[in-house]
């Protein structure tokens, strides 16, 4: 199911009115403080964010799953919905693939389709956290019960190696420039295994991998600290993680997902960190109430993702921060919304936390630190976090192409219903 682009505009023009006065409105007082509006309109639309292949289904719980209809169940009509997301949005332009669920029949021929419609390839996603037997991998007959990359069992170590080198090759031939490795491995009772042990397995294991990645490639580790692992994850925290990639070497970075976080932990301090030290890869952006909820983006959290996002413009604008270019991923999923609406929330809050980032005055804020004046720093940066920037969010979508209104639009235009019409109430996403 496409849309096409008179279909876009006939929509915007019922909304284009309200929106000009808006943006006209926001443009005038931002130039008042010596902000560019159109500059920052470009920043928006340049910040491109893949869709997660897993997320264009309804994720699910340990106690169930309700799938949402007309579901994509192949990789063909993920990529349709991935298409369908960069016409509405223009912020998506790109899909992270899962292996084995999204095992591609015809690699060049999937290839062919994303380029005719300007869908790139982002990082690939390798699965070793469950046993599979649907896949090309004839020699995938190892339990991960206890492992993979950190089992004691050489000859598990082997099969995930030999997987997530499987995942490169695959990811070559899609063009795909990452990897990103999330393991599930780690302890769920105290004793099972020597904390020493199954790290150095683990490292040892990528450093393997690492050999397989193409020079203009990524390696990327994800750490999460617990789940379901549940006394102890083999890389559970940024420090692991930092380590594991220092070990690997220089393309070895570190992913952060924003689910990944004991409570209370100072995300935005962690991104800094990993900054600083040239080793941050990218990103798995969702938001949560306990631990890995996978819920949508700043639904809960928006002032957390805008100061996360304060440090990621410090990177992007400034020139003191030497890291490579980023991933920029989604990675949530639930039960209750319709999966593309979700990511477009997700894309939305993705991008007013960016366009808020923006306005801070910097050098103000610079001079009040100095001063040691916490107060004027709060005021600087609840003035550009309160300000309200979604016209400039809108006006990016506009000259790109997108709907003003991207939900409405897909609500409006009847996009549910006709996935339904082809692909039947009872479709069910390949995933967890
Ligand atoms: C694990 O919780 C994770 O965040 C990893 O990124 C996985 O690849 C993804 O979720 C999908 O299960
Ligand atoms: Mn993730």
């Amino acid at each position: 199911m496409q849309l096409q682009q008179d279909q876009i505009e006939d929509f915007n023009n019922k909304l284009n009115d309200q929106h000009t006065s808006d943006f006209n409105a926001l443009a005038e007082n931002l130039s008042k403080k010596g902000i560019n509006a159109d500059s920052i309109v470009n920043k928006l639309t340049e910040l491109q964010v893949a869709t997660p292949s897993w997320a264009l289904g309804t994720g699910g719980t340990r106690f169930g799953r309700f799938p949402f209809a007309g579901e994509p169940s192949t990789i063909d009509q993920k990529l349709e919905d991935t298409i369908l997301l960069k016409n509405l949005t223009r912020n998506t332009s790109s899909i992270s693939l899962h292996i084995p669920w999204d095992y591609p029949k015809d690699t060049l021929a999937l290839k062919q389709m994303a380029d005719e419609n300007g869908i790139l390839f982002d990082a690939i996603n390798s699965n070793t956290f469950q046993d599979t037997s649907d896949h090309k991998n004839a020699c995938n007959n190892k339990s991960y019960k206890f492992g993979s990359l950190c089992h004691s069992d050489a000859e598990v170590r082997d099969q995930a190696i030999k997987h997530n080198i499987e995942c490169i090759r695959m990811g070559e031939e899609l063009g795909s420039k990452a990897l990103t490795v999330w393991l599930a491995d780690g302890t769920t009772f105290p004793g099972q295994a020597n904390f020493r042990r199954q790290f150095q397995r683990v490292v040892d294991s990528v450093k393997e991998i690492y050999k397989e990645i193409p020079e203009d490639w990524k390696l990327l580790v994800e750490h999460k600290p617990f789940e379901p692992a549940f006394y102890s994850s083999v890389n559970n925290d940024w420090g692991s993680s930092l380590l594991i990639a220092n070990s690997v070497g220089e393309r070895c970075l570190t992913l952060v997902d924003l689910g990944h976080h004991l409570p209370n932990t100072n995300i935005e301090q962690v991104v800094s960190r990993m900054l600083m030290q040239g080793k941050l890869g990218g990103f798995h952006f969702n938001d949560s109430k306990y631990a890995d909820d996978d819920l949508t983006v700043g639904c809960l959290k928006p002032y957390q993702l805008f100061l996360i996002f304060l440090e990621l413009v410090e990177f992007l604008e400034g020139d003191e921060i030497n890291n490579p270019p980023l991933a920029w991923m989604i990675d949530a999923s639930h039960n209750l919304k319709d999966p593309m609406e979700d990511i477009i929330q997700s894309l939305d809050a993705i991008s007013i936390a960016h366009a808020q980032a923006l306005l801070l005055n910097r050098g103000e804020l610079e001079t009040a630190q100095d001063l040691n004046d916490p107060a004027l720093c709060q005021e600087l940066l609840q003035d550009a976090y309160r300000t309200d920037v979604r016209p400039l969010v809108k006006e990016s979508r506009k000259r790109s192409g997108g709907a003003l209104n991207p939900i409405a639009a897909y609500r409006e235009l009847g996009c549910r219903q006709k996935l339904i019409e082809e692909r039947g109430l009872q479709a069910v996403v390949t995933g967890l």
